[in-house]
């Protein structure tokens, strides 16, 4: 099996990314040779006795700043090992990490990815090092190994074949803009709670029309930013004009009733 994606992490914590390979999928990825981790320990790249990899910022304040010299020298070793890979920054100011990203990312050759701690690293390696930056979202970590192990985890799961089902990435929430149907297993109650009838039945095209309605749904509901930028097919067109009838039946049948009441009545409504 040639390796379909490499990915080499640089970080001044590799005991902090060894063990996601270890794991579930990943590692089923990795040991079927799928795919390769190496973790890097940028300290290794490190000068002196100490293997300093960290400095004060020019210009004062608090924090302190990841040196260039380990990086850049890290950075190149592991281009050698993979000239085809691309060179990821993983900071806050990065691209925001989403679905179609880990689309595009899934179908590189290879991932260099630079993990910063400290305030930040020099900005000389922001420019000269990198191809891309990517963020994880709208908070601050304390570093950007978790933000690695976000995106590869994303990204490996997306290579052919390391799914136990060919098919199950194409089913994922987001794969077609939606979130997911709810799923549910043995027992049929459980404490009190039942399945939807319609999941029992066997009837294979009811079951496909309820999960692709109940998808939708749940999504306007959840996540109305979702379909706001997502054109509705022709089906799903259809079950949002059924709801919207349905809902106004509903309102119109409730007036009828406010409208039969006696005057009594409404005083005490
Ligand atoms: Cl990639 N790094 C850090 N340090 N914080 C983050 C992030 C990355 N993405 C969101 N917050």
């Amino acid at each position: 099996m040639p390796v379909a994606m490499k990915f080499a992490v640089l970080t001044i914590f590799p005991e902090m990314v060894a063990p996601f390979a270890a794991h579930g999928i990943v590692r089923r990825a990795v040991e079927s040779g799928r795919v390769s981790i190496s973790v890097v320990d940028i300290r290794e790249f490190a000068a002196g006795r100490h293997r300093v990899t960290d400095d004060r910022p020019y210009g004062g304040g608090c924090g302190m700043v990841m040196k260039p010299e380990p990086l850049a020298a890290a950075v190149r070793a592991a281009r050698r090992q993979m000239p085809e890979a691309l060179t990821v920054h993983l900071t806050p100011q990065g691209r925001p990490f989403d679905q179609d990203l880990a689309r595009q990312l899934a179908r590189e050759k290879g991932l260099v990815l630079v993990c910063g701690r400290y305030e930040g690293v020099d900005e000389r390696i922001c420019q000269d090092f990198v191809d891309a930056e990517i963020s994880i979202g709208d908070y601050v970590l304390t570093g950007g190994e978790l933000a690695a192990m976000v995106v590869m985890d994303a990204v490996i799961r997306l290579i052919p074949g390391t799914l136990g089902h060919e098919d199950s990435a194409e089913q994922d929430s987001f794969c077609d803009g939606l979130l997911e149907h709810g799923h549910y297993t043995r027992p049929s109650r459980f404490e009190g709670h039942g399945v939807p009838e319609v999941l029992l039945s066997g009837n294979h095209a009811e079951i496909r029309r309820w999960r692709q309605e109940t998808a939708l749904i749940r999504t306007f509901l959840k996540r109305p930013d979702l379909l706001a930028q997502r054109p509705l097919s022709d089906a799903e067109t259809a079950i949002l004009k059924r709801w919207c009838r349905d809902i106004e039946r509903l309102l119109q049948r409730q007036a009828e009733h406010r409208a039969d009441a006696s005057p009594g009545d409404q005083q005490e409504g």
